[in-house]
């Protein structure tokens, strides 16, 4: 079944006469067009492809299955007269602005209009092996940057540095870019999760986290890896091994039929008993696939199963306010038994002198 024929049996099962999509992650999903500004709008029988002059001819190459259609720059004009007949009509109801959710009522006047956000991506949740392919290559092409960052890091260099040749390995592997803003946080830095690369320079006796990742072909990979500069304590390599343990415990985790949440309660028991569970504030994991952060994830309340196909990243942290911190991620994919680990990069501590 199509991607498309997916969609029309959701849509039959949730009694939707028609279905409007303009998540650019969503509509490449189901047309196979990668190009901006697009809306698609789907009947039982009808799937058209709304764009502008300037992607016409791309759209026509790229989604076969759709009909393209010149809308200019205002899409709910062309919605309102193609969607006359329509009843019931559902609609992305995280996406949409408030404004522009004005204009689409206007013109579905006689239809009710239907929030199903997760229509398209519960069909997403559930990688093909063509999807499945372009991460494994998206994961090896953040593999690489990562064994040309261990032969390039020095003391002394700014974390910007060190993003900027992540980022410059990646392109030349054939990355269209980044997936998100790295991640390069050193020293007391590394106790912020989210610690995007400043101009601090990375000294001696510091823990250098970095959180990365490509773009191939619209897919996203996602890594963290933590490395030491200098000469660590024994509380550093603790930290690191408790880190590390919980990783390893949450991947043994990872099988179909299990929820999120039992996977991550698996790894955060495992620092919780080494005593740091205050210092492990987020979740365990989310999905990859055309965007960096999709569903189901790894969390506390996360009640999802896990099935075969699901792109998962596991990556379990301990933050210490003004000490420092670690993060190690992997991407695993979920298979029949369990799951297979995608991500190859080294995990064991590494330290530079
Ligand atoms: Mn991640």
């Amino acid at each position: 079944m199509s991607r498309l024929q997916q969609m029309r049996q959701q849509m039959h099962n949730g009694n939707i006469d028609a279905y409007v999509v303009m998540r650019p992650e969503n509509g490449r999903y189901l047309s196979g067009f990668s190009g901006g500004e697009t809306t698609l709008y789907i009947t039982l029988e009808k799937a058209l492809l709304l764009t502008d002059f300037r992607y016409i001819e791309q759209a026509k190459a790229q989604a076969p299955e759709f009909e393209i259609i010149d809308a200019g720059q205002d899409h709910f004009t062309t919605l309102s007269e193609v969607g006359q007949q329509a009843q019931r009509v559902g609609f992305e109801g995280d996406f949409i602005t408030y404004v522009d959710f004005g204009k689409f009522k206007d013109g579905f006047s006689q239809a009710e209009l239907i929030s199903l956000p997760d229509l398209v991506s519960h069909l997403r949740s559930i990688k093909d092996s063509s999807e499945i392919e372009l991460i494994r290559q998206a994961v090896k092409i953040a593999d690489m940057a990562f064994d040309e960052a261990l032969k390039t890091i020095e003391i002394g260099q700014t974390e910007e540095e060190i993003g900027l040749n992540l980022e410059f390995s990646m392109r030349r592997a054939g990355a269209s870019g980044g997936s998100f803003d790295f991640i390069v946080a050193s020293g007391i830095r590394s106790a912020m999760p989210h610690g995007t690369a400043s101009s601090k320079r990375v000294q001696s006796g510091e823990f250098l986290t970095m959180d990365f990742g490509a773009i191939y072909q619209g897919y996203c990979s996602d890594i963290t890896r933590t490395v030491f500069i200098g000469d660590p304590e024994d509380k550093h390599r603790q930290v690191y091994d408790t880190v590390l343990a919980a990783q390893r415990a949450g991947i043994q985790a990872v099988a179909p039929g299990r929820t999120g949440k039992e996977v991550d309660a698996v790894a955060r028991a495992m620092i919780e008993k080494a005593g740091y569970g205050d210092y492990f504030g987020h979740g365990l994991g989310h999905s990859v696939g055309l965007a960096i952060h999709e569903g189901p994830n790894l969390n506390k309340r996360e009640e999802r199963l896990l099935e075969p196909g699901m792109v998962i990243t596991v990556e379990p942290g301990i933050y210490i306010p003004n000490w420092g911190g670690v993060r190690i991620e992997d991407i695993v994919l979920v298979t029949e038994n369990g799951c297979e680990v995608l991500t190859k990069a080294p995990k064991e501590f590494i330290i530079f002198e």
